[in-house]
């Protein structure tokens, strides 16, 4: 029985020496030391040994359990020991990692061209107004001089809705209704961004939709020399010194005389290209003398007030100013192409 019992030992020593888990170890723990485990099996038997047998086998007993039970308790402790280390460095932060970047957004370069040119304007005394973009035929054509059937209509192929509305093909409208709401009784001096419709075929200068920004000025004493002056002003703030411009006589029914204003194109130094169609000029802005017509019909005596009005483009001032080709980037929103213009 004493070899028995060292057997047993030695075997159970073994197999705690060679659990790997608390599953297999309390495995083994039940196995040997359990209720029906073979040392409760000995000591079960002890009845039938001797008198002088018996201590003996029972402190060796005792002795090969206290053993097994030590060495199970002593391998959980390293086996414990292990698994905490492990779960440690599975779950250690490496606080000098670089953070992962989150992408963030920007104003588009349309936003930022409107917002610098607001800047602009506010900076000479203008406040900024909004209108419609579904507009009447009178605000968008007839409150400008443009009754029905008058051919200058035929300038701006619109978008009606029904007879009498349309998406605005400008933001000129936003002029009659500020000087309607105001009906003569003081000056004026605005500018409206806003988006503007045309059916116009899409090409490197044109879109269907696009976006305009109106100024109008209206006091007593406004003159030709004041437009100019203005216009000239914005031009070298948003081009610098070194770009040319010109003002060309023009035609507008709401406004005489009326001129147009280019800008040497940035793509070919006004030589000529695709985008400047070979004229070596980029064409911005409309504007002129608002019509005593006009005025009028706003409820302004034209023999005490006169004015001035602008309507420009700031898709193609964008174009000019960054050297954009192609007017249809602002609207694909090709991340490649908003990318470049993000201010951090
Ligand atoms: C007008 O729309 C007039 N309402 C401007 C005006 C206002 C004149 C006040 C006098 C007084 P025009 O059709 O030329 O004018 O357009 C003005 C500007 O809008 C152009 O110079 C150009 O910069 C831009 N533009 C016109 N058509 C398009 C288009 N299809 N795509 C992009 N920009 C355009």
């Amino acid at each position: 029985m004493k070899e028995q019992l060292q057997a047993l030992e030695k075997e159970a020593l073994q197999k705690v020496e060679e659990a790997i888990s608390l599953k297999e170890l309390q495995d083994v723990r039940v196995a040997y030391l359990g209720k029906k485990g073979p040392i409760t099996e000995v000591l079960r038997g002890m009845g039938k040994l001797s008198k002088e047998e018996r201590p003996v086998i029972g402190e060796l007993a005792n002795k090969v359990r206290g053993q097994i039970a030590d060495a199970i308790d002593s391998k959980k402790a390293d086996i414990e020991a292990e698994e905490l280390e492990k779960q440690l460095a599975e779950e250690t932060i490496d606080v000098t990692l670089p953070g992962r970047p989150v992408p963030t957004g920007g104003p588009h370069l349309l936003t930022s061209i409107v917002e610098e040119i607001e800047d602009l304007f506010i900076g000479m005394g203008f406040e900024v107004r909004e209108g419609p973009e579904v507009e009447t035929d009178y605000y968008n054509f007839e409150a400008l001089n443009l009754p029905k059937g008058h051919p200058a209509r035929d300038m701006q192929d619109s978008f009606y809705i029904t007879e009498d509305i349309l998406l605005r093909t400008h933001t000129s409208p936003v002029q009659a209704r500020t000087m309607n709401m105001i009906q003569g009784e003081r000056p004026v001096k605005m500018i409206c961004p806003g988006k503007v419709y045309r059916r116009d075929t899409d090409d490197a200068t044109h879109s269907h939709q696009f976006t305009q920004i109106e100024g109008l000025y209206v006091d007593k004493n406004v003159r030709m020399s004041d437009l100019k002056g203005v216009l000239d002003r914005f031009a070298k703030q948003m081009f610098g010194e070194e770009r040319q411009i010109r003002l060309r006589p023009s035609f507008f029914p709401f406004t005489e005389p009326s001129v147009e204003m280019d800008i040497s194109c940035k793509m070919c130094n006004g030589e000529g290209c695709s985008v400047c169609k070979k004229t070596g000029w980029i064409e911005i802005l409309g504007a002129g003398l608002v019509h005593a017509r006009v005025l009028e019909m706003a409820g302004y005596d034209p023999k005490v007030y006169s004015g001035f009005a602008f309507g420009m483009g700031p898709e193609r001032i964008a174009m000019l100013k960054y050297g954009v080709d192609d007017i249809r980037h602002f609207y694909t929103n090709d991340i490649r192409f908003l990318k470049q213009y993000h201010q951090a």
